[in-house]
This record gives C-alpha cells, sequence and structure tokens, in this order.
C-alpha cells in the first residue's frame, strides 16, 4: 500500500518554503536562535493583537504553557487541582509534574466538558485551583466556572489546547479565567511544530515571563522558574503560516459543512456541534456513538486505511496513570466512564481531498446504516 492511500487523521499547515526560510534567514543573519529574539517577539504580538487587555506569553510547548499557567497560581505544596476526567493525558499529568493532586471531576453529557456542579461537590479544604478544558474547542460553562472561583478563591487556569481561535459569548476563548494554555502543536489549526502559549492579566506578565526563563531577573533566580522559552525557528513556523491561515480556515469550514450534512440524519449518531453563543472549533471534527458501535467504526474505516482517533479518554480508574482516584460527580452515576467511549475524531485537514472525504462519509455511512 502506498503511504498515500492512508487517510490520517489530522496534517499540519505546512509553510511556503520562501516565506519560512526568509525567516530562518533573519535568525540565521542575526545569530540569535532563542530566548526572545526578534520573531519571537512578532508572533507574540500577532497572538496578542486579538486579545487586547490581556498579555500573551509564547511557550516551547502547549504542556509547558499549562504547566507555567499553573504555577501562575502560587498554589502550596501537595494543593487539590480539580479537572474533568475526559481530557488528553497532557491535562492531567501537568497537574502531577507541578507536585500537585488532580481531583477527577465528571463531565457535562452534551460538550463532555467539565460540569460545575462536580466541581463543587469535589471542593475540600485543600482544593486550590480549577483547570477545566475547552474540550474539542467548545467553551466551558464559564459563568458557573468564575462563580465557583470567586467564591473559594481558586485559581481558574483554562486548558484550551484545541481552542485556538475559538470565540465565546462575542469574547476570544483567551479572555476568561486567571490564565489560559493553548497548544501550537503541528497537529493543532495554527502550530509552530511544538509550542504553545498563555494568555493572562497584564499583572501576571512579568512573573510569566520570569517563570518561562528559569525565574531569572537581570541573571539572578528571584523565581521558581523553567525553561519554558519557544526558539525562533519555531516562531519562524508560526510566523511563516499567519498569512496561510484564513485559506485553511475555509478548507476546513468546507470539510465540516460537508460532513455535517452527510451525517445529520444518521440514526444512533451525534455531531459534537459548537455551543450556542461559540464559534466553529476548527481543529477537530468530531462525532460521538454508542461505544460498541465507535469500535465497529474504527475498524470500518481502518479496513479502506482511513484512520480516525480517540485522544480523549478517561484519565482516570483501572489501566490509567491514576487508577485509584475516582470521579466525583453530582449526578446519581457519574457520567465520564460512559461517554468517554462515544468519541471518534475523523480525518479533518486543509489538504484533505474531496475524493478523500468522500470515501470517509462513504465508509461512515454505510457502517451506521450497516450496509458494510
Ligand atoms: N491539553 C490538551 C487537552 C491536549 O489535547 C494537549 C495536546 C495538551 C494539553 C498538550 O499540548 P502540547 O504539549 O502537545 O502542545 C497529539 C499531539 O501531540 C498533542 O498536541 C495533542 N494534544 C493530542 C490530542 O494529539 P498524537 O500522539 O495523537 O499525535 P500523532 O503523532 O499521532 O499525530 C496525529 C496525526 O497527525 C496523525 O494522523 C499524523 C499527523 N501528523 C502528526 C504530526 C506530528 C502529521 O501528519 N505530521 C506531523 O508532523 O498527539
Amino acid at each position: 500500500m502506498s503511504a498515500s492511500a492512508i487517510i490520517t487523521v489530522g496534517a499540519p499547515m505546512l509553510p511556503d518554503l520562501p516565506r519560512y526560510t526568509a525567516l530562518l534567514s533573519e535568525a540565521i543573519d542575526a545569530a540569535w536562535l532563542t530566548n526572545g529574539g526578534v520573531l519571537h517577539q512578532r508572533l507574540e504580538m500577532a497572538l496578542a493583537a486579538d486579545l487586547p487587555g490581556r498579555t500573551v506569553g509564547l511557550a516551547a510547548s502547549g504542556t509547558t504553557a499549562l504547566m507555567m499557567a499553573l504555577q501562575l497560581g502560587d498554589l502550596p505544596p501537595g494543593a487539590e487541582v480539580i479537572t474533568p476526567a475526559i481530557s488528553f493525558a497532557a491535562t492531567a499529568q501537568v497537574i502531577r509534574w507541578c507536585g500537585f493532586q488532580p481531583v477527577f471531576v465528571d463531565v457535562q453529557p452534551d460538550s463532555l466538558n467539565i460540569c460545575p456542579d462536580a466541581v463543587r461537590a469535589a471542593i475540600t479544604p485543600r482544593t486550590a485551583a480549577i483547570m477545566p478544558v475547552h474540550l474539542l474547542g467548545q467553551p466551558c460553562d464559564t459563568d458557573a466556572l468564575a462563580d465557583i472561583a470567586r467564591q473559594h478563591r481558586l485559581w481558574l487556569v483554562y486548558d484550551a489546547a484545541h481552542a485556538y481561535g475559538v470565540t465565546w459569548q462575542g469574547q476570544p476563548i483567551g479572555n476568561f479565567g486567571d490564565a489560559t494554555a493553548f497548544s501550537l502543536h503541528a497537529t493543532k489549526l495554527l502550530h509552530t511544530g511544538e509550542g504553545g502559549y498563555i494568555v493572562t492579566h497584564p499583572e501576571n506578565g512579568a512573573a510569566m515571563r520570569r517563570m518561562r526563563n528559569f525565574g531569572l531577573d537581570q541573571g539572578r533566580p528571584v523565581g521558581f522558574g523553567i525553561n519554558g522559552k519557544l526558539s525562533e525557528a519555531q516562531a519562524a513556523m508560526g510566523l511563516a503560516l499567519l498569512p496561510d491561515l484564513p485559506a485553511e480556515i475555509a478548507a476546513r469550514r468546507d470539510l465540516r459543512r460537508r460532513y455535517d450534512a452527510a451525517f445529520a440524519t444518521l440514526p444512533d449518531v451525534s455531531i459534537q456541534a459548537a455551543r450556542a453563543g461559540a464559534s466553529d472549533n476548527l481543529t477537530y471534527y468530531a462525532l460521538r456513538l454508542p461505544p460498541a458501535r465507535r469500535a465497529g467504526l474504527f475498524n470500518a474505516l481502518a479496513a479502506q486505511h482511513v484512520f480516525a482517533r480517540d485522544h480523549f479518554p478517561l484519565l482516570c480508574g483501572p489501566g490509567t496513570a491514576f487508577p485509584d482516584a475516582p470521579v466525583i460527580t453530582a449526578a446519581p452515576h457519574p457520567i465520564a466512564p460512559a461517554r468517554a467511549g462515544e468519541v471518534i475524531c475523523l480525518p479533518f485537514h486543509g489538504r484533505l481531498s474531496a475524493a478523500d472525504q468522500a470515501k470517509i462519509i462513504q465508509v461512515t455511512t454505510g457502517f451506521i446504516k450497516g450496509d458494510l
């Protein structure tokens, strides 16, 4: 089978090579490769342009961005951090790497985002922060979470790894909470290969910049830090891609429209669509169907060399990195364990051809209708 016969779930935007190499040449000519060079500054300014009133800080990855966003809260060692039971592995691992205790709570059945009632049920005297995830780019219940954080004096840091470009209630998604961490990994809509960024209040800006550079201030270690810096080569990738972003967005909107039209009336299948008040997530295209059917669909697609994915499992319980942690819920029974098995992400990227999408639609509808 040739490589071109394989249809992958994602494919990164690729830069125009002359534009990319011209940017790389700037760094090489300046003999300045990292530690806040001019390309880094330019990309930071470009990202900040959509976020007036907030400070933006690039980071080496979405994971380091999330670590720093959490550490900016100055939480006591061993503090409990409440987070949803469904996400990518990084969310809970960040909490553990920072020396805190993840407390997994239930999700809402429609969005699979953290359930505010479950958050309330999980609060103890040791709780110091809430780390919700805008899963699949769908905004969380930000008003309820802000109320809880205010009432209990908790640090509210959003994992927005999937939410580049998303708006909610007319505002950029980075405007919510004390800090928000985005991923700029190659699998995301806008990317720098590896990379990420933090959005926070301007008063946290100096601490954030110090933290990502080993806690140094004028060369002296005055605070807690890490090497969380994004290099000039990474910044060059982001800058080179920005002019092509509108075309990538337009292509993904077309793909989404065609998928939605094909799947709208299928029995037993729901489209993980944007919440009312939110813009479309253009990072992933996800369907939900009963777990046993989902496994069958994975196999039916794989038989045709189409590789769908489920990146967002249950993070706690047997067989996970947190085997003894329960899912705390305010419902009679936890929702997350059953619902985590429902999501399937279909191939979704700007170079997916109409013919390949037609094949994915044909296999999916054929399987659901029982023709395959
Ligand atoms: N929080 C949440 C909720 C997250 O989902 C993530 C990351 C993070 C935090 C942490 O952000 P980062 O530290 O990663 O910035 C991917 C990504 O590595 C990861 O960023 C992402 N979430 C996660 C959901 O997915 P894999 O293991 O699925 O990637 P991989 O290599 O299987 O690639 C996926 C598809 O993309 C394949 O079809 C192949 C294609 N691909 C991939 C790469 C890297 C390409 O065609 N070219 C490429 O260069 O993890």
